[in-house]
């Protein structure tokens, strides 16, 4: 059964497409929304000097007026739909999707909001424990940063695709997003030297509750990353970067996720320490080291 639903559109090019999906168990049944964001026309590179655009902050479309997020499913894609990698040259080095109504429980002063959906090349999916939902409301005004590069020698045009699995409005538990960044509160990107290398940084936690979804993410080089709470010296998540040759450079394939209902608890106050592992055979710049979680509070 093929639906049009009600959709404002924002200032980016939307095209959306609702199938009914599989009933839930629970309540209410989801269903799948692809919000395709762009296009963008990334200047042709080459493995030594990417092309590269990064888009200015701009509105974005939410799958929905009023709903629950119970997944979310990135991928950068061709006019007809097919997968750009870098075996064809695109890179989704990362997006973000912010919502500005709502402040980030991290860090309140991030211009993006409330950070509810980011990913790199690794473009990992995310599915939440059953009865768990990122909730969206009518007032939620969501932007989008993307940074794209293309390692082909031609530009190539290529849309944001994200299909979010959604649910009816307050059918879920819902989670909050807890960004952990060892880059620190504003700024994601820091530095390796050559070799093995650690980088740190701690979150006292404001809040508790239940951690039901985090996945890491990390650039070219990464080993893993993980999230403890060293009050109670649990391990939260601990992420590995999984590699594939692609277009011929050791691209990240996929990042580890953890998912349970919940994975972990944690009290306020607790300190929450994310930790990224590099062994990088050069000093690098803007590397990142994130873990991405989410906490029913
Ligand atoms: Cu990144």
């Amino acid at each position: 059964m093929h639906r049009r639903v009600p959709f404002v559109v924002a200032a980016v090019t939307v095209m959306i497409a609702m199938f009914a999906a599989a009933p839930l168990p629970a309540s209410a049944a989801s269903q799948t929304v692809t919000v395709r964001y762009g296009p963008w026309t990334i200047p042709a590179g080459t493995m030594e000097a990417p092309g590269e655009i990064t888009n200015s902050l701009s509105a974005a479309a939410k799958p929905c007026g009023s709903c629950d997020i119970v997944g979310e499913r990135p991928d950068l894609v061709y006019a007809d739909g097919t997968s750009a990698n870098m075996d064809t040259g695109p890179m989704l080095h990362h997006f973000v999707i912010g919502n500005l109504a709502a402040r980030d429980l991290v860090c309140p002063a991030q211009p993006m909001g409330d950070r509810l959906w980011a990913s790199g090349n690794e473009r990992t999916a995310k599915e939440f424990p059953p009865g768990y939902g990122v909730a969206v409301r009518g007032t939620d005004r969501w932007v989008l940063l993307a940074d794209l590069m293309n390692y082909s020698a031609a530009p190539k045009t290529v849309y944001l695709s994200v299909t979010y699995t959604i649910a009816g409005a307050r059918t879920t538990t819902p989670v909050r997003s807890v960004w952990l960044d060892a880059g620190g509160c504003l700024s994601s990107a820091y530095s390796v030297p050559a070799g093995p290398s650690t980088r740190t940084w701690t979150w006292p936690a404001t809040v508790g509750g239940r951690l039901v979804f985090l996945n890491g993410h990390q650039h070219a080089d990464g080993v893993h990353v993980s999230a403890t709470d060293d009050t109670t010296r649990t391990v939260l998540c601990d992420s590995y970067a999984e590699y594939e040759e692609m277009g011929g450079m050791r691209a990240i394939v996929r990042m580890g996720v953890c998912a349970g209902d919940p994975v972990a608890t944690i009290r306020p106050g607790d300190r929450v320490t994310v930790r990224s592992y590099y062994d990088s055979p050069a000093a690098q710049t803007g590397v990142m080291g994130i873990i991405h979680a989410y906490l029913a509070v």
